[in-house]
Parts: C-alpha cells; structure tokens; sequence
C-alpha cells in the first residue's frame, strides 16, 4: 500500500493533538529515530510524533488512518530486528512519553506501567515495594514496556519466569480505528473470550499500539549467587546445562559464551580474563533464592562432570563484574560494524551438534566472516552473530534460519520478525498459518497503517 508524505493538513491535525512541542520534522533531530541500534538497518521517517496519553495516541491513529500515513510505533529504539523503526518515510509514533508508573499494588503484587517506561524504572518500582520484575535484560535502561510487550522479549530469567507474556496479566491498546481495548484490573482469571494480551503480546506493533501493562511481580529472592563454569566444548556445555536445570532449585540463569567471545569483550572493554587458561565454552549460572543459595550452588556445581574450572560472585559488585562478559557481548560486538543477528531457540537434545556445525556452516559460505556465539542456554536461545558480512547480504541469513527450521528449532526466540526476517518466516509458519494472521491483522487494522512490511509478508 502506497503511504503520502505527511501533508501540511495532517501536520496542523497532529500539532492540534500533541502540541507543537511533540511534533518532530527535523530530519537533523528525526534520523536517529529511522536509525535501528546495529546502524544495520536506516531510512527515514517523514515526522515523530510523542502523544502524552492514550486519548492522544487514538487520535494521532485516527489523523493517521485518515490521510492513509503508515505508522511506525516506537519506544526505546533497542530492537535488532528492524521492528521498531520507519525505514521508507512512514511517521514514527514515539511512545516515550507514557512514562507514568502506578503505585504497586501489594494485595495482588502487580503494576501497571505506561508504554513508555523503562525496564530499569519498572524494576526499581518493584524493588522499592520489595518486589522483583521477572523480565531483565542488558538494554534495560533504554528499552521500554510497550516494546517490550509488542516483541515478547524474553532475557536473562525465562528459564524461571517465562517471557514478557507471562508477567502480561492486562493491556490497554489503541487499534488504528482510535478504539481503546483490553483492561487493567489485573484478573489472573477472565475467561470472557479472546485474550488481548496473549494476542497483542508478540505482535510487533502490526495489530495495535499498547499504551499501557499491568504486570506481575515476583518476590523478592534473599540471597543470589553465581559462577562461570569453564567448560572443553559445545556437547559439555549442554550437558551442564542439563545438570543445573535438574538439580539447582534455585536456578535463576543459565547464559553461554565462547572463548572467542570473551575475549573480544575483554579486549573491547579492558577486562581481565575471568581464567587463567581461557575457556573455549563458558556457562554462567546465577542462582536466587532462601538463605544458603552459595552453599547449594557450590554443591550443585561440585558433582557437575566437566567443569575444568569457576569463577564464583556473592557480592553485588563481583556478580556485576561477572555478568559483563556476558551482557556486554553486544556493545563489543558492535563496535566491530553492523552485525547480522540470528536470535534463535533450538530443541534441547539438538543445541550441542548445532553450535559447531553453525560455525562452520557460516565459515563455508563466507570464510571472511567471524560467528560470535552466546545466549541464554538455559532455554537453548543462541545468539548468533555474524560480522564481516555485508549488511545487505542476506545469504548466511538464509543459510542459518534454514539450518535452525531443520533442527526444529525457532527463527526468532526473543527479537522478533521485525523485517530483519521476514522473508523468513515461511520456515516456521505454514501458509495457512500466515493467511490466518493476515485476517486477524486485517480485522484489527483495517486501514492497514499500523507498522506495515513488518512480521507479516506482504501485509
Ligand atoms: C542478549 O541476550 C540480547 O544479550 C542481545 O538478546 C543479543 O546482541 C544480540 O544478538
Ligand atoms: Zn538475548
């Protein structure tokens, strides 16, 4: 669908609703919002418009569906898959502004944040009522609620908590019609038919622009404690994985990373290498929970076969320390140019032989390139990245997620689609499948302006 550039009438309409202030068509100050995080994926946007409220973010859709303009929604700006950024001139809708947190809510431990709100902001709200929010990952300071809830993130504790999905009890959204739906009272059972936030949870901003969540809290653990695990290779990695998941009771992250990768991160940021002898396969497992997580943690790894040697953190600051050779893998591997980004889950029996037989695969069609392979291994999400790749050339892309389908396993466990992979989804949605989703995207945004080339072939 062809979208017009944004008319001096839409402008006047939209300055109406947000105020002069809120109305952004710079391209100075607008081509940051057109630009994704990797720097991989950049376009133009022709406005960014920042509502203050729900009332505001409807008419904006109504001006928007109106004059027939595309609507790219928008929150922090940390996605890697291209979901969250107008690339051919649509309007950037900016949800920052919905920032408002609510009193948590004791009785029923849940709150309810605007779109706009940190995860960082969110997770100290909780702390501050000695609760925690079950969903962190490294981006928190940037990234938001509402995209959050849009992409399903996942992160470091889905092993223990879910994703973003299952901390969702409540959505309020704005479908491109300006109707408001969903509800906020925070019913853990409702059984009045289809399911807003099961729906718009993952959706990717295709279906309707959430304003606002109401959240779960978990409590608060006593004690927390981890290590990294030195491990010879893929096979054994997995294979402690699987002993910490079974005997750990207060497993709280199991995470991977390679040699190679730790030493780009000790290199790109100055750290000392967390072994003496560096380790080709590192585990890093965090434990929480009742007093005495140390001593269960220490027992649990003590019988684990094939772990060469530890590196143990109680303190806050040591446990900082240790998961930056983690978190900080994607800020060292940006800085070596855009990368191409592979957010994939694999079968637990097939993550072992998947790890080196990727490599490898990438290696053959592109010996120039380097793989950086790290993730959440607890629930078999490999983070593979690729530099040395043209940003355009999409043939090692291709090459993985065809791999990844054959091994059972998901293209996107945690990102998204986002267009990044959309010439991609067919390997894991059947054609039925797609025509189902393109009808539900069809019923709920029937002037076809809400995020579209994004998720959905074609729609
Ligand atoms: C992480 O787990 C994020 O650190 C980012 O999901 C992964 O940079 C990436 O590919
Ligand atoms: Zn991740």
């Amino acid at each position: 669908m062809p979208f017009a550039p944004l008319a001096d009438a839409l402008r006047r309409a939209l300055v109406d609703i947000v105020g002069p202030a809120h109305v952004l068509d710079d391209p100075s100050i607008t081509g940051g919002f057109a630009r994704d995080w990797t720097g991989r994926f950049a376009g133009s946007t022709a406005a960014v418009v920042r509502p203050g409220s729900t009332a505001e973010v409807a008419a904006v859709l109504v001006a928007c569906a109106g004059a027939g303009v595309a609507v790219v929604p928008q929150g922090g700006n940390t996605g890697l898959v291209a979901g969250g950024v107008a690339l051919g001139g649509e309007l950037t809708l900016s949800l920052t502004r919905l920032d408002h947190i609510a009193p948590v809510e004791p009785v029923s431990a849940q709150v309810t944040a605007g779109a706009g709100v940190t995860l960082a902001a969110l997770r100290r709200a909780a702390s501050a009522a000695g609760l925690d929010f079950a969903v962190d990952l490294a981006a928190r300071d940037t990234a938001t609620i509402g995209g959050m809830v849009a992409t399903n993130a996942g992160g470091l504790h889905v092993i223990r908590y879910g994703p973003m999905r299952a901390q969702l009890v409540g959505v309020e959204a704005v479908l491109s019609t300006g109707a408001v739906i969903g509800d906020l009272r925070g019913l853990l059972k409702d059984n009045t038919g289809y399911h807003w936030p099961s729906l718009l949870c993952g959706s990717e901003g295709t279906l309707a622009v959430v304003t606002r969540a109401r959240l779960r809290l978990v409590p608060r653990p006593a004690e927390h404690a981890m290590a990294l695990l030195a491990v010879a290779d893929a096979a054994t990695a997995v294979g402690v994985t699987a002993a910490l998941r079974h005997s750990l009771p207060d497993v709280h992250a199991i995470e991977l990373m390679t040699a190679a990768g730790v030493g780009l991160v000790c290199d790109t940021l100055g750290l000392p290498p967390p072994f003496a002898r560096p380790a080709p396969f590192v585990v890093l497992v965090e434990a929480a929970g009742a007093p005495g997580v140390l001593e269960r943690l220490a027992a649990t790894v003590g019988v684990i076969a094939g772990v060469d040697d530890t590196a143990v953190a109680v303190e806050p600051d040591r446990r900082a320390m240790l998961w930056r050779y983690r978190e900080a893998h994607t800020e060292a591997i940006a800085r070596l140019g855009p990368a191409h980004k592979l957010d994939v889950t694999l079968p637990g029996p097939a993550l072992g032989a998947f790890l080196p037989e990727v490599s490898e695969l990438v290696t053959r069609l592109r010996p120039e390139a380097r793989v950086w392979l790290f993730g959440h291994a607890g629930d078999g999400n490999v983070h593979v990245n690729v530099t040395g790749v043209e940003a355009g050339d999409d043939e090692v892309d291709a090459a993985v997620l065809e791999l990844v389908a054959e091994r059972g396993g998901s293209i996107s466990a945690e990102h998204g689609i986002g267009r990044a992979k959309l010439a991609f989804l067919h390997l894991n949605r059947t054609p039925d499948e797609l025509a189902a989703m393109r009808a539900v995207k069809r019923a709920l945004d029937p002037a076809g302006i809400l995020n579209p080339g994004v998720l959905l072939p074609g729609g």
